[in-house]
């Protein structure tokens, strides 16, 4: 059999199970097909009598829905998903045979799982937290799942220690509180002990952890993994998925808000940017690295508390991935999907990164209590596009029908098939890693340095950057109750940066200790042998890293930003199209908050129709706000407090705000300073073209600490 080459376009929801309720003249059926003929009343013995057992159509009804839940996961509850596709530019052959990073006339079918990590399946989206990134790639030589995050490193080292660390962040057992949120005494006594957690720490301070949208938040594969070529060559590859929105993030204010406002606020804007046709897009990079250049590095490739910064291996961008379509089903689809890091196709394969090989047994395992069985590979949103052909059979829930008389093998009774791929056929091979060593509970010494990186992360950050992750430690340890733990942090911090730990004591009302708690918890057991692993500290030398600040992402298109315009009736309308037609074309989304529902009249008389009022909105939800002139339309918005409040609170969280002509006496009623130095952002009587501009850099963190504004 030769390797597929052909180029093909596969929907991957041409083989599915779609049940079309297209609303036309279908009958209401039992699960067997009985046409139904009363679904408001049960059977009873008289119109007041009790409910007859012999109501199977009850029964069924009731008993599919007592079934209806199955466990949430244990992290990642909460998701949102959707289809798209994955395009290559430029063959891969040189370091990988895979398929689909070979032959750029494949489009390969995908399906992306955004998640946060702590809560449970109902909670905030706005959480501060990790946002995972998985994508399963239907490639014609099977599955092929990237199982990543939002943040390039982690917590731990080590798989034994992933169940402690989910133990901590998640609720506290004897109250489950708080939900969402890693802000509570048990994350951060953990965290306070394991200083391996320190780099993942600042990134999760950071406004990393709190995106704008699940589509400006870059990805990455987090482990090092291997490319193996055509001739059995392997190089060592770091995965990363880069947005071409940019990469923003909301500030923590706002997060709460949003929280309360719209918990749903990721799933909202992933879904309405697809359904509104604005495909979000992010470009598949590899950092790569000869083998031969393993342990030219000042950190062990293997350890995922460790990024390559990219001053020292560039990522090369080598493909393109769209989303395109929203599920038909969430259940069925972004619920039962199940992604897995084992999932592979010849060409990519693993390290040994102890967190990675841990990963290896969890992913399968977790999906035999959540979808309820081994054969969770056959939910349509888990089928290869290529052909399943093995011994395997029966078990809950099995679908396919397997024909044939023999399922083992050798036999001669079925022709001895399926037959084993060689490699030449496309047959997965493991790399050949030679293997010489003691069978041993031990850490490498290369894995000990845990703060370089760390103060690497910190020194990248803009000012603005590095305040807010003062203060989130702040918020997060302030919510710490026991002293103990919050001093024991304090510790970690000075090894870090002793202006951040400074910074941080100061808002706690603590002194900084003079360094780490003793001893530092080196990956032993208290009672572990300390001697045997006093770790060889090499420190880096790398001072800072562009690709670490959000500061010079890309900021040059508006695209899919969703802009507020409160006007009301007496609206200048001229004004208004002007706006609203220059912003739509530019694909931006622009929304009318008016002080009521339904229409408003613009000064033509024209009827405009309204989107929210103030009571259904918050500014918090938007990107930008615009306030049209219009003398009735203005005078009916300065008098109501919310639409004062609305403009203010922008301002606080530093959008950008534009006004034409009374648009800019209602301005003038706010705290907003119409004039003067801290109007970046504040775009007056000004082109439409200059508001685009003004969106398009996100925030104008000059003015955050500037103007004393409530929001
Ligand atoms: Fe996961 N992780 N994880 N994880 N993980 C799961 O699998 C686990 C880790 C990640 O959208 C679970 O199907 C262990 C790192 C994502 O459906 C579970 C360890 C990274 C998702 C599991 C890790 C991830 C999961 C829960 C340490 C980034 C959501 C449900 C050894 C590279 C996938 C499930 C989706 C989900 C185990 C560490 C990313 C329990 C044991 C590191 C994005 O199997």
């Amino acid at each position: 059999m030769k390797k597929p080459t052909v180029s093909k376009v596969i929907s991957k929801n041409e083989d599915l199970l779609i049940h079309k309720e297209d609303g036309s003249d279908q009958l209401l059926t039992t699960n067997q097909g009985l046409k139904v003929n009363d679904d408001q009343n049960s059977l009873k013995a008289g119109e007041r009598g009790a409910t007859l057992l012999e109501d199977f159509i009850l029964r069924e009804k009731i008993t599919h829905f007592d079934h209806e839940r199955i466990p949430e996961r244990i992290v990642h509850a909460r998701g949102s998903g959707a289809h798209g596709v994955f395009e290559l530019y430029k063959s891969q052959s040189e370091y990988t045979k895979a398929g689909f990073l070979n032959d750029t006339s494949i489009k390969t079918p995908v399906f992306v799982r955004f998640s946060t990590v702590a809560g449970s399946r109902g909670s905030t989206d706005l959480a501060r937290d990790v946002r995972g990134f998985s994508v399963k790639f239907y490639t014609q030589e099977g599955i092929y799942d990237f199982v990543g995050n939002n943040m390039p490193v982690f917590f731990i080292q080590d798989a034994i220690k992933f169940p402690d660390l989910i133990h901590a962040v998640k609720p506290e057992p004897h109250h489950e509180m708080p939900q969402a949120a890693s802000a509570h005494d048990t994350f951060w006594d953990f965290i306070s002990l394991m200083p391996e957690s320190s780099h993942m720490i600042m990134w999760l301070m950071s406004d990393r952890a709190i995106p704008r949208s699940y589509r400006m938040m870059e990805g990455f594969g987090v482990h090092t993994f291997r490319l193996i070529n055509e001739e059995g060559k392997s190089h060592f590859v770091k995965f990363h998925w880069k947005p071409l929105l940019g990469v923003h993030s909301v500030v923590w204010n706002e997060a709460l808000k949003i929280s309360g406002n719209d918990p749903d606020f990721h799933r909202r804007d992933l879904w309405e940017a697809i359904e509104a046709g604005a495909f979000p897009e992010w470009e598949l990079g590899i950092q790569v690295v000869r083998e031969e250049d393993e342990n030219k590095f000042e950190f062990d490739l293997l350890d995922p508390t460790k990024l390559i910064p990219e001053e020292l291996v560039p990522v090369q961008r080598i493909g393109k991935m769209t989303l395109n379509r929203n599920p038909d089903n969430f259940f069925a689809e972004t619920e039962q999907v199940a992604f897995h890091p084992g999932h592979l196709v010849p060409g990519i394969d693993f390290t040994n990164d102890p967190l990675l090989q841990g990963r290896l047994f969890s992913y399968t395992d977790t999906q035999l209590s959540r979808l309820g069985g081994p054969n969770f590979h056959e939910i349509p949103i888990n089928r290869p596009i290529s052909p399943v052909h093995n011994n395997q059979r029966d078990g809950h829930m099995r679908q396919t029908i397997n024909t044939s008389r023999t399922s083992y093998q050798p036999n001669s009774i079925g022709g001895n098939s399926p037959l084993q791929a060689k490699v030449a056929e496309g047959g997965f091979s493991s790399y050949q890693e030679r293997i010489d060593a003691k069978k041993i509970r031990e850490r490498s010494d290369s894995f000990f340095d845990h703060f370089s990186q760390a103060t690497l992360f910190f020194n990248s950050q803009s000012e603005t950057e590095k305040n807010h992750l003062v203060e989130a430690l702040q918020f997060e340890l302030g919510k710490v109750e026991i002293e103990a733990v919050r001093k024991r942090m304090l510790g970690i911090l000075t090894q870090i940066d002793l202006t951040l730990a400074k910074r941080v004591a100061e808002g706690l009302g603590l002194a900084v200790p003079s360094g780490p708690e003793k001893p530092v918890n080196h990956g032993v057991p208290a009672d572990g042998d300390q001697q045997r692993y006093e770790p060889k500290i090499v420190k880096s030398t790398l001072k800072s890293s562009a690709a670490l600040s959000m500061k010079d992402t890309p900021k040059n298109t508006i695209k899919s930003r969703k802009i507020a315009i409160l006007a009301t009736d007496g609206v200048n309308g001229a004004e208004l199209d002007n706006y609203k037609k220059t912003l739509e074309a530019a694909g931006a989304m622009t929304k009318i908050v008016a002080t009521h529902n339904g229409h408003i009249n613009d000064d033509a008389g024209k009827p405009v129709k309204v989107d929210f009022t103030f009571l259904t909105t918050a500014s918090v939800l938007f990107d930008a706000v615009y306030v049209p002139g219009g003398k009735k339309s203005v005078d009916a918005l300065s008098a109501e407090a919310d639409a004062i409040h609305f403009v203010e609170e922008a301002f606080r969280h530093c959008k950008a705000i534009a006004a034409t002509k009374e648009g800019v006496q209602f301005l003038g009623l706010s705290k907003i300073p119409v004039k003067g130095k801290n109007d970046a952002g504040v775009v007056l009587d000004k082109t439409v073209k200059d508001f685009e501009k003004a969106i398009q850099q996100h925030r104008f963190w000059e003015r955050e600490k500037a103007a004393k504004i409530p929001a």
